[in-house]
């Protein structure tokens, strides 16, 4: 169990409880916890198994609260949080999940409307019943309308490193019975789709009951809700549902390439096959009642005259006529990757020191990266003025002369304000050796002014490249209204590169504008947005991003060298 995962126990049952209108103080502590283990550098796993230290020591937790924790580890229940969601239909949860409705106003739509499902809201909502409530008016009640749709369709939905790990771990618990042969994760998991709504896993197996009865005790299996002779639907604790399929060996390879989809790569497949006189389903491919490939999923795409196709490319989105021609790209690897180009520091509201990200990155490989502190804009992240930028590279520079084998960029994260300028001045700007522009605030101004302040950043000789360029968070806010086309036409005239964001709650650019961006010949950047020494973990999740848009190796800046990569910038 990760952090995160701990620290999303006490967020939801701090937001259920200040709905249920509970003692403030109480509420407050658990918010503190969330902070505290959400950004811890260690894994609270470590610290429990870890004799020397104990949960006590870390700020805000008590006693009571290393017993939750402790019991959270252990059990993967917090039983507080289970009484409490007990008490509220799961259309409280649901209302939770929409930005710009805290918990009080959920609690009052719950308890003066008696609202308990997003279809309730709706209604409501559309008779004017809740702009006519204290406190929220005629601007919530459309941004709730707005959204309803959304957070209805995302409700099912889990973010990929959250479907990834759960697979992952599951995987390798089936694996360790000498009875199953192999076993791996298909559907949208596979395809490292952004988001994921339900996890199909396959196995092979000699005895099927057996691999059924291991998942059924798995730890982080909440109830089996199916079970037949080779196939089993479980829900997890985190609230996913997971299909495990054991096949028979023969038909793996097309139980693979099936399951894996999509669906609408698999009916071009499936066009293909009858094209030629053949059938194929999830137990081969078929001539007449004969068996003809079914073992490997190379055989099952021989079968239609297809090389075998990346999973991260299998959207019907121009794959198959590449692969028809022979010039489906290589796509970058993790491995690929020689720089990170966006991170914090205690600077600003970063949990490690320059000296410690530095040191973090050398010891994950990385040979450069750029730190990027917040510019002033952000107060509520302490960002940064000019004197205190100037002193903070000064810090920076003291660090890079001490640690040797990588090399550290003096950079900056600048908010482009929200009427087109940007948050410092040129002046300080001509010193960075990078400079990461960004959007945080505005993100609703209308399509011109986003516009405005994307083309006016472009322009400004000084920025490197556009971070996280729509905004976005994944199943919870959309992004800007941006006019890629525009935006990707200025950044290649002006020599600027585009990111993609590889937090996964980010992932911005998506799939399809990385992919136009390429086309415009931008080089592209693939950032962590580290904000501890752990955040380095997510930049597989930002190549996967990159290879779902079929981002080869050429096509992402930090795969160079550092020399390479300075070539690539622009000249002010
Ligand atoms: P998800 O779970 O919504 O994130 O997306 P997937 O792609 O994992 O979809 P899912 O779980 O419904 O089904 C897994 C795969 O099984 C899907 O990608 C393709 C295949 N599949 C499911 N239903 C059909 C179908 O009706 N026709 C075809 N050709 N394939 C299907
Ligand atoms: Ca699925
Ligand atoms: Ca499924």
């Amino acid at each position: 169990m990760q952090n995160s995962d701990v620290a999303r126990f006490f967020e939801e049952l701090a937001d259920l409880l200040e709905v249920d209108g509970a003692n403030p103080f109480r509420i407050r502590a658990y918010r503190k916890a969330v902070r505290t283990i959400g950004s811890l550098p260690d894994s609270i796993a470590d610290i429990i198994n870890d004799e020397d230290r104990k949960l006590t020591d870390l700020p805000g937790i008590g006693k009571d609260l290393a017993a939750k924790i402790a019991g959270i580890v252990e059990t993967g229940r917090l039983h507080q949080l289970d009484e409490i969601n007990e008490k509220f239909p799961p259309g409280v949860r649901d209302m939770l999940r929409m930005s710009g409705v805290g918990p009080k106003k959920v609690a009052v739509l719950f308890n003066d409307l008696s609202v308990t499902s997003l279809d309730e809201l709706k209604q409501a909502a559309e008779n004017g019943r809740v702009a006519a409530l204290k406190g929220f008016g005629e601007k919530t009640e459309q941004s709730i309308l707005e959204q309803i749709d959304r957070v209805a369709e995302a409700g099912n939905r889990f973010h990929i490193d959250i479907a990834m790990r759960e697979a992952d771990a599951i995987l390798d618990d089936l694996l360790q019975l000498e009875s199953v042969v192999q076993a791996k994760v298909a559907g949208s998991c596979r395809r490292r789709k952004e988001t994921v709504g339900d996890l199909d896993l396959l196995a092979t197996s000699i005895a099927p009951a057996e691999a059924m009865d291991r998942l059924a005790e798995h730890e982080s299996v909440d109830k089996v809700l199916a079970r037949g002779e080779t196939k089993q639907r479980v829900r997890l604790r985190s609230g996913i549902e997971m299909d495990l399929r054991v096949v028979a060996d023969e038909s793996y390879g097309a139980a693979m390439q099936y399951f894996t989809g999509s669906k609408e790569h698999n009916i071009v497949i499936r066009r293909r096959a009858q094209e030629r006189g053949l059938k194929v389903n999830e137990y081969g491919v078929f001539r007449g009642e004969e068996l003809i490939a079914g073992q490997t999923e190379e055989d099952v795409y021989a079968a239609v005259d297809l090389p075998w196709i990346p999973p991260e490319l299998r959207e019907d989105r121009g794959e198959i006529p590449l692969a028809e021609q022979d010039q489906l790209p290589t796509l970058v690897e993790l491995q690929d990757i020689r720089g990170d180009l966006h991170m914090h520091t205690t600077a600003t509201d970063g949990r490690n020191s320059i000296e410690e990200m530095v040191e973090a990155a050398k010891a994950r490989g990385l040979k450069y990266i750029a730190i990027t502190d917040h510019s002033k804009r952000v107060t509520m992240a302490n960002g940064l003025d000019a004197e205190r930028l100037r002193e903070h590279w000064r810090a920076i520079d003291e660090v890079r002369g001490r640690i040797s084998d990588i090399d550290v960029m003096c950079g900056i994260e600048c908010d482009i304000l929200e009427d087109g300028r940007m948050d410092l001045d040129d002046e300080v700007l001509s010193e960075a050796d990078w400079v990461v522009a960004v959007l945080h605030y505005g993100l609703k101004q209308p399509r011109e002014q986003i516009q405005k302040r994307l083309l006016n950043a472009i322009r400004c000789p000084y920025v490197t490249a556009i971070g996280h360029p729509s905004g976005r968070i994944v199943l919870k806010r959309p992004g800007a209204d941006v006019g890629y086309k525009d935006v990707f036409k200025a950044a290649a005239d002006f020599g600027v590169m585009m990111e993609i964001n590889a937090h996964p709650s980010r992932l911005d650019l998506d799939d399809v504008h990385a992919a136009a961006a390429r086309d415009q010949n931008i080089p592209i950047v693939i950032s962590t947005d580290a904000h501890s020494t752990a955040g380095f973990d997510v930049m597989r999740y930002g190549v996967n991003q990159a290879r779902r848009a079929g981002l080869e190796k050429k096509d992402v800046a930090n795969t160079r060298t550092f020399k390479q990569f300075c070539k690539m910038l622009r000249t002010a």
